[in-house]
């Protein structure tokens, strides 16, 4: 039952003064899309969204992804309106201050009701996706008795012409996600002016053409929008609602004007705009009426929500299973790893890296249900898939392996959309050049605080023949300046699988595991026969693989497939008589967070200390001190078998040892 037109729209102008008051507060922000998208989002709240404002966390709640992040006071409205603990009123007064959860664009970590950060204009609706795959192979595994929910998106114009919209609707449309629709605010502006400056494309054909439903409605009028959601909601394919709205709505001299998308109204044109509305209430004071109609739309959801509780309270051992699914992995990946790893260390394995991942992948895969894999069309090439992963697809929701297509930036994006949904532990592989093409949501998975494991394989120039355009050099030490991921580049089979371990055992931290396609010799084993997470050496980083046997007077340290090369100079150096201590270093981020004292114990000020790495060289001062010695690349590689380039670029136990001697000597 639909609520008066009159009462809707004072409703929808609640969204809009909250917007233009929070704005003009704040003397910084983003008016226009809130105010002109108010009425299709409070029909979209009030009427369709799924959602209960006393349970933000409830699992088989819809998602609401706002893309077009810098309309984040439509949310924060929204979520104030409703009813949810926060935003307070309090929060919106201070509303892109330092402290408040109402941050200039949405953060999923400063406010329950904000399913994931959004702002980098395209990746909410591509996060969306994979927020739909989530929930439909939880669907699949569960039933629809506890997982039937759907995902809306509110995107604009920028999230639309974004080129990773065309990755993302790609993949929505092939894998038939029916629940998942897109309103987008169809307004015809984006900040340099009218659309039509830049872009002339015919975008319902494109997302029919891609195999979505498309409908319109005038995105002011309650009826009209109704009418296109329910259509939405009745169509089998995913759904596009072109609305189209006035930007800034509500603002009589300036909406419908690219000056309203992200500078406050200005003094005169929110008085003008109280007038145009016919409201009288004070900033930041919602008329006692308004608040009444608003919170009893969420009775709705409050009374289907307790019925899925009635449902889930229903049978035991299902909700125990569901419960301990959607909590995660937690620390169970180390005990699923164990037996595998102690046979390694019985059995040595000369394998690559990409291989060993493969290796380890089998039994955590096997024993941890919510792994869901993937590559990014380079299966074969990333060793991602196991026996336990059969195929996800339209046909078969319950598989757990995602053929991605070659959509790097869409994958990363669908896996943190995955993770955020919850239920998922996502990881997908590419090639590790391509890092580069989903960086920016690489980065969303570090900022957003979750976990998604990137398998990025052919690390260095040891891929060989497909020579520079394919050879990592600066990709690693690059991924290492992104706060809050881990980055790993393990040195052989049983270092795989502790950063296996370390990776998946990290609910807040993403990771990247830096794997090489060529061969490597298993250098761990010793002393591992009783694995466990307690034994699991590469969980301060760093540490030392070989002492030295003459008196030490370097320490190599090298991470990945130069451990070896590091293993060869320490042994042509003690041949010599100097002493060599060797320093695995699978990951920086871990070995720069252990105390001082383990840091100087494996890194001593007293040694000549060597970096081997086959990348830049920029950024091991940070170990190595001003008076080490760097090995690395900082060039572009070059097409050549693979021990050839290594001849080449002096990564070899012969190039080195010399210029340590040197070093020594000089
Ligand atoms: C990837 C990315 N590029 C650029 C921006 C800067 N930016 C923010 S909003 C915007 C225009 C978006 O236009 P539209 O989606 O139509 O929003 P509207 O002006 O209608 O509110 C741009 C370029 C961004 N946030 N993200
Ligand atoms: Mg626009």
């Amino acid at each position: 039952m639909s609520l008066p037109t009159a009462r809707m729209a004072r409703m929808a102008n609640a969204i809009r003064a909250l917007s233009m008051d929070a704005v003009q507060a704040a003397n910084s922000g983003h008016p226009g899309m809130p105010m002109g998208m108010a009425d299709v989002a409070t029909v979209l709240w009030t009427e369709f969204l799924k959602h209960d404002p006393k349970a933000p966390h409830w699992a088989d709640r819809d998602r609401f992804v706002l893309s077009a992040g810098h309309g984040s006071m439509l949310i924060y409205s929204l979520l104030n309106l409703s009813g949810y603990a926060r935003p307070t009123m309090d929060d919106i007064r201070n509303f892109r201050q330092l402290g408040s959860p109402c941050a200039g664009h949405p953060e999923n970590f400063l406010l329950e009701g904000v399913e994931c950060t959004t702002g980098p204009l395209g990746q909410g609706l591509a996060m969306a996706v994979g927020m739909a795959m989530a929930e439909r192979h939880l669907n699949a595994v569960f039933g629809d008795e506890l997982v039937d929910h759907r995902t809306w998106v509110v995107a604009g114009d920028g999230c639309l012409m974004e080129g990773i919209n065309h990755e993302a609707i790609g993949l929505a449309g092939h894998l038939k996600l029916g629940r998942m629709n897109v309103l987008w605010d169809d307004n015809r502006i984006t900040i340099d002016g009218d659309t039509d400056l830049s872009t002339s494309e015919d975008i319902k054909a494109r997302y029919e053409a891609t195999g979505w439903h498309v409908t319109s409605c005038d995105g002011h009028d309650f009826d009209d929008i109704r009418r296109a959601l329910n259509e939405a909601q009745a169509d089998p394919r995913p759904s596009l609602v072109a609305c189209r709205t006035v930007i800034g709505k509500g603002a009589p001299n300036k909406q419908g004007g690219h000056n309203v998308h992200g500078a406050p109204l200005g003094a005169d044109e929110v008085a003008a705009a109280r007038e145009y509305l016919g409201w009288d209430a004070a900033p930041f004071e919602i008329p006692a009426d308004i608040l009444v109609d608003w919170h009893a739309t969420t009775e709705r959801g409050q009374a289907v929500h307790a019925e899925w509780q009635a449902r889930l309270a229903s049978d035991a051992g299902r909700r125990a299973k569901f419960e301990s699914h959607m909590a995660g992995i937690g620390d169970r990946a180390s005990p699923a790893l164990e037996a595998y790893v102690r046979d390694l260390a019985a059995n040595p394995k000369i394998v690559a890296t990409r291989k060993a991942s493969e290796m380890a992948l089998g039994p955590l895969t096997e024993q941890l249900p919510q792994l869901v894999g993937g590559s990014a069309d380079l299966t074969g090439s990333n060793n991602t898939k196991t026996a336990s992963t059969a195929p996800f697809s339209a046909d078969d929701y319950s598989g757990r392996y995602v053929y991605y297509g070659i959509r790097e930036f869409g994958m990363a994006a669908a896996m943190n959309g995955m993770a955020l949904h919850g239920g998922v532990a996502p990881y997908g592989g590419t090639f590790l050049i391509f890092s580069d093409y989903c960086r920016n949501a690489i980065r969303l998975s570090a900022l957003q605080q979750i976990n998604v494991t990137y398998v990025l394989t052919h690390d260095s120039i040891g891929l060989g023949e497909d020579g520079p355009t394919h050879q990592p050099i600066e990709q690693i030490m690059s991924m290492r300046l992104i706060p809050n991921l881990n980055v790993y580049r393990p040195c052989d089979t049983i270092e795989t699988a502790e950063c296996w371990a370390l990776a998946l055992e990290a609910p807040k931290t993403p990771a990247v595991l830096a794997l090489s396609r060529q061969n490597l010799p298993q250098l761990r084993g010793e002393g591992d026969a009783d694995w466990s997470a307690a034994t699991n050496r590469s969980a301060k980083g760093a540490y030392r693989l070989k002492g030295a046997d003459a008196p030490r007077k370097v320490v190599l340290v090298a991470t990945g497939s130069e451990v070896a090369v590091a293993m060869e100079c320490a042994a042509k150096l003690e041949e010599q008589g100097v002493g060599a201590d060797v320093v695995s270093m699978p990951c920086m981020e871990l070995f720069a967070a252990q105390d001082a004292a383990y840091r100087a114990d494996v890194l001593p000020t007293d040694a000549l200390k060597v970096s081997i790495e086959a990348g830049v060289t920029q950024g091991w001062e940070r170990f190595i001190g001003d008076n080490g010695l760097a090995i690395g690349i900082d060039r572009f590689g070059a097409s050549a078998p693979a021990e050839e380039l290594f001849a080449k670029f002096g990564i070899t136990a012969e190039a080195i040892v010399p210029q340590i001697l040197n070093k020594l000597n000089g």
